[in-house]
């Protein structure tokens, strides 16, 4: 039984609620879920801490960011175990990326804040400065997808800039958050620098809405972005959002095509297609659209299929396949469920899809569906290409695919995303902006916009008295 982790120690109360294993579907754990009590008692350990943490100089703090990397490590292979067993994704996957970006968070965030110079502006007889203080106690929602890289993505700026937390992850994957409990108790983290709930969202509804919260980091559905923001709309807390999208791919033919079908597979399957960040839209220059579609349809046959997280979220996917289908979709490949024969027929499994034949305002799509299925529709120009990347409510990510330096550029910067990736697609910087525009987001994510979020400048400004002349 997972327990919170509440002002240095474990905290075994509230109901329990089971966690599936999505590739069985089996029980494989309960948690305890956060009720009104347990909320409050993690935000008040969190308080009692905030001074402590947020007066020690910055330099000590990116010091504890250094030994929670290291505590990650030597936890390494607990952490992989509890995040397949919560998610079902790839072991190559969950040790080459999920886990690693846990440990890159905390070296990167230290060494940003830890080098971090203050701004100093000058006018004639007067010096403005401005200090940094953190918001102070901040919420952190974490979802299901990437449940330590994100939990972490979050953690590592927020506490290096002088902020206590109360962390809850989603009640489908709480068991790597849980490690990193034990992770910063083995490392004698201060008591209640870090404090983790688990529970539905109803829990995490108790937490935004505690006027002991002073900022929310939500990373999500758009849907329950506009909850938080309504919920906290009255306290004017400050917010992060970053949230769906309805990622499109651009394929030109002045593309290296080998890259650009491998590059198209990566981005529109990995993780099950259960990125923010993966691709829904694809269009290709009408001279190898046809080249392109019988390409990815046979390598989308070789994908290994991957679990959707829970039972409700494969029937939400599923039912986006009978709507392509109600909407006069070709379907290239997939469009099922497909049959293992074996323990995984229980399991929360789609086929790898990849469709055509749909009007860019299909509800297919235009709304996020966040499994692994694309449409893939011709284009004659590039403004064609821009227009159609853009028709869209969200604006996340996009991936451009050609050998046009100049296309690249001219392309990139046209299109309404807050990312855009060129012959290659989640490549990252952690010290570059990373968020969206449109429904996909508020604010900026990564480097000294994590930094700015999480710590608010305060101006002073001094007028120098000049000596008599
Ligand atoms: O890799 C990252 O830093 C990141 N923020 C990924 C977000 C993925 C959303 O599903």
């Amino acid at each position: 039984m997972l327990t919170h982790f509440i002002g240095g120690l474990p905290v075994a109360a509230g109901h329990p609620f089971p966690i599936h294993d999505p590739v069985t579907g089996a029980v494989v754990r309960q948690a305890h879920e956060a009720d009104p009590e347990v909320v409050d008692r993690a935000v008040r350990a969190a308080r009692e801490a905030a001074r402590g943490w947020a007066a020690m100089p910055v330099g000590e703090r990116a010091g504890w960011m250094r030994r929670l990397a290291e505590g990650i490590e030597s936890r390494f292979d607990d952490l992989v175990a509890a995040e397949i067993a919560d998610t079902g994704k790839p072991f190559d996957q969950t040790r080459t990326l999920d886990i690693p970006r846990g440990v890159a968070n905390f070296r990167a965030f230290a060494e940003i804040a830890a080098q971090r110079p203050d701004d100093a502006f000058h006018l004639p007889g007067v010096l403005s400065y401005t200090v940094r203080r953190p918001l102070g106690v901040v919420a952190v929602i974490v979802p299901w997808n990437l449940p330590f890289l994100l939990m972490t993505w979050k953690l590592a700026p927020a506490l290096v800039a002088g902020n206590t937390v109360v962390v809850k992850p989603s009640e489908s994957t709480p068991g790597s958050a849980a490690v990193f409990a034990e992770i910063c108790a083995e490392a004698g983290l201060p008591p209640g620098v870090v404090n983790i709930i688990f529970g539905y969202g109803a829990s995490g509804q108790l937490l935004v809405e505690h006027p002991d919260v002073d900022g929310v980091t939500f990373t999500g559905s758009t849907r329950t972005a506009s909850t938080i923001m309504r919920t906290v709309a009255d306290r004017v807390k400050p917010i992060s959002f970053e949230l769906g999208g309805k990622n499109a791919g651009l394929v030109f033919d002045d593309c290296d095509l080998d890259r650009a079908v491998d590059g198209a597979v990566q981005s529109v399957f990995t993780n099950g297609g259960q990125v923010c960040l993966c691709t829904e839209r694809l269009y290709v220059q009408r001279s190898i659209f046809e080249e392109f579609c019988a390409r990815l349809a046979s390598r989308a046959q070789e994908v290994e299929p991957q679990p959707m997280i829970s039972l409700e979220h494969r029937e939400r996917v599923l039912s986006y396949y009978a709507l392509a289908r109600s909407e006069g979709a070709k379907v290239l490949t997939g469009g099922g469920v497909p049959a293992f024969n074996d323990h995984r027929d229980s399991g929360y499994f789609v086929e790898p899809t990849v469709v055509t034949g749909l009007s860019e305002w299909s509800r297919f799509n235009r709304e996020e569906i966040f499994g692994p299925v694309c449409h893939v529709a011709p284009f004659d120009s590039e403004t064609e290409a821009i227009d159609l990347a853009n028709n869209s409510d969200y604006g996340l990510a996009a991936t451009l695919w050609t050998t046009g330096l100049d296309r690249a550029h001219r392309v990139a910067q046209r299109l309404e995303a807050g990312l855009v990736w060129v012959n290659t697609w989640y490549l990252r910087d952690l010290r570059t902006p990373f968020g969206g525009v449109k429904l996909s987001g508020i604010g900026r994510e990564g480097g000294i916009q994590s930094l700015d979020f999480y710590s608010e400048p305060t101006t002073v400004t001094i007028k120098l008295e000049q000596p008599d002349a």
